[in-house]
Formats: C-alpha cells, sequence, structure tokens
C-alpha cells in the first residue's frame, strides 16, 4: 500500500444499491407487453403470488371461462369449461387455489379450484348476486360483495363458504373488494356519494375512509405487495385509464393514455409490474406493464 500511495493511485470502488423507487410520468415512459392476441375478449387478470402463473378471464371457448398462463403469456391453459360465465379469478397466496364467481348454477356465486382444475367447489347459494371475490392473506376467509340484503355490500364468510356476514351496511353499492397484504384493510368501491370512488376500511368494516373524489367513475382497486399504493381504473380523463395513488389517497396518477377501456389491473407479486386488460388492439386483451426503475437511493464510495 505505501508503494500505492507514493505513485498517487487511488482505487475507487463504487457501490449503488438500489431500492427499486418507481419513476412515473407517462405510458411512454412505462415498458408495456401484450399478453395475450386471442380474437376473443380476455380480461380479469391476477397474478399468482409465488410468480408462477397469472389467471384470466377469457371467451375464447365460447363462454367465459378461468384460465392460467406464466408470467410471460405462454402455455395458457382452461381451467374451467361449462356453460355458464366465469370471471374474476384471484389466487390464495401459496398458490393452490383460485376464488371465483360463475352463473352457472342460475346467478352468481362464488366458487373455488384447485389451480390444477380440480376440486370445484360452490361457496354461496343464495339467490341474490355474488360476486369479485378475494382470499384473506392466510386463506381463512373470502370477501366478496354480494346484493342479497337489497343493493351491493361487502361480505366476509370462511374459506369453506360458511357464516356468511355482511361487514358494510349501506343504501349504496359498495364492491369490487380486495384484501390488504396484511388482510387488516379492504380496498373497494362505493357509489354512496353520487358516483362510484375508491374507499378503504378496516377488514371488520369500520372507518371507512374515502380515498378517490372525482364526478366520474372509479373502480376495481388493488393495493401493492407492499401496502403503499393502490392501482385503478378512472374515467376521469373521459376513457378508462389505470391509475395509481398512495393508500392515503394521495398522488393520484395516471399510468396509460390511450383512447381504448384500459382496466382490471392487478400487481405482480415483486410490485413492479402490473397486469391489466385493455382493448386497444380491437378487443380485450391482457398486457403487462413494467414500471422504469431509475432511482438509485445510495451510493457509496468505498476507497482502498
Ligand atoms: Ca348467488
Ligand atoms: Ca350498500
Ligand atoms: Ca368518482
Ligand atoms: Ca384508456
Amino acid at each position: 500500500m505505501k508503494r500505492f500511495a507514493k505513485i498517487g493511485i487511488v482505487f475507487v470502488i463504487v457501490l449503488m444499491l438500489f431500492e427499486g423507487a418507481l419513476a412515473i410520468a407517462s405510458e411512454s415512459n412505462l415498458s408495456l407487453i401484450q399478453l395475450t392476441t386471442d380474437a376473443e375478449s380476455d380480461g380479469a387478470p391476477s397474478w399468482s403470488s409465488n410468480n408462477l402463473k397469472i389467471a384470466f378471464s377469457s371467451l375464447r371457448s365460447g363462454s367465459k371461462s378461468i384460465w392460467t398462463m406464466n408470467t410471460y403469456g405462454t402455455n395458457k391453459i382452461q381451467l374451467t369449461d361449462n356453460l355458464g360465465d366465469d370471471g374474476q379469478p384471484h389466487w390464495s397466496t401459496d398458490g393452490s387455489k383460485l376464488v371465483f364467481h360463475s352463473n352457472r348454477s342460475g346467478n352468481q356465486d362464488i366458487w373455488t379450484i384447485d389451480s390444477n382444475g380440480s376440486n370445484l367447489n360452490q361457496l354461496t347459494s343464495d339467490l341474490a348476486n355474488d360476486l369479485k371475490s378475494d382470499f384473506s392473506p392466510d386463506g381463512s376467509t373470502i370477501i366478496f360483495c354480494s346484493n342479497r340484503s337489497g343493493n351491493y355490500d361487502i361480505w366476509i364468510m370462511n374459506s369453506d363458504g360458511s357464516n356468511p356476514t355482511q361487514i358494510t351496511d349501506t343504501s349504496e353499492n359498495e364492491r369490487a373488494p380486495d384484501f390488504s397484504p396484511d388482510g387488516s384493510k379492504i380496498v373497494y368501491r362505493s357509489d354512496k356519494n353520487g358516483n362510484n370512488d375508491i374507499w378503504i376500511m378496516n377488514s371488520d368494516g369500520s372507518d371507512a375512509v374515502q380515498l378517490s373524489d372525482t364526478p366520474q367513475n372509479e373502480g376495481h382497486p388493488h393495493i401493492s405487495p407492499d401496502g403503499s399504493r393502490i392501482i385503478f381504473w378512472s374515467e376521469r380523463t373521459d376513457n378508462k385509464e389505470v391509475w395509481m395513488m398512495n393508500t392515503d389517497g394521495s398522488e393520484q396518477t395516471q399510468l396509460t393514455n390511450n383512447p381504448a377501456n384500459d382496466g382490471g389491473a392487478n400487481w405482480s407479486p415483486d410490485g413492479r409490474k402490473i397486469v391489466f386488460r385493455s382493448d386497444r388492439t380491437g378487443n380485450d386483451d391482457i398486457w403487462k406493464l413494467k414500471f422504469k426503475e431509475t432511482n438509485f437511493s445510495h451510493i457509496y464510495l468505498l476507497l482502498l
């Protein structure tokens, strides 16, 4: 080292530790990949927590059915096959099951199926419409929305379908519930103030807080895996676009910008991508959006 110092050589090692901050500006700053190209409608993508598959609904077999594919869009497998419409699949945290709604029994009810297509189970059998379900993170309960009390409210039941319990009780419509990753909160949409907005409440139904407040409709909220952000669709720019905000409602940011209908978005398990539905090529397909990651939050200089 003495000799190196004499001739004035300094070794510098720069370590840039990347913290994954997301740079959001406009659609042109996002990487967009089309995952389905079938001429029939595909929608309602849901990315499994184990990062292996994306479930979605598709009309490609004639009636709306639940399909899975890998996260790059290949190896599409049909899981359900009947004359009814099956929609809005959501994974259990361990990736072993999907919960979805179907009208195959005459009206919309909540069903589960194993990820390999076996073990189909009907969980609700009320004459009302039971829709848009989600597993709690520990898999013990399922939330859904139902109009069995005369208008739509959020309900919770055990994951075997027992003990359905109403957790919102308003004369307006609460729909599209989604659990936070820790199970403590539920985001949903409500038309309590005359049009649909995004709301959040504790998972027992207490302390409901309105997060968006526009004259247009917002819907389909999903909380990011780290619990910090919510993606949703909004019609505030006159057509449906995917938006993102913090879970306190701040920093509402438009992600897609296309005259098409863009919506139905859901997160990848690492929170750096979303999948959504768009009809920008003429019919509904599944698209993947990747946030550009540009913020280097720590720079360490080691001088030897
Ligand atoms: Ca029903
Ligand atoms: Ca209600
Ligand atoms: Ca609104
Ligand atoms: Ca659009």
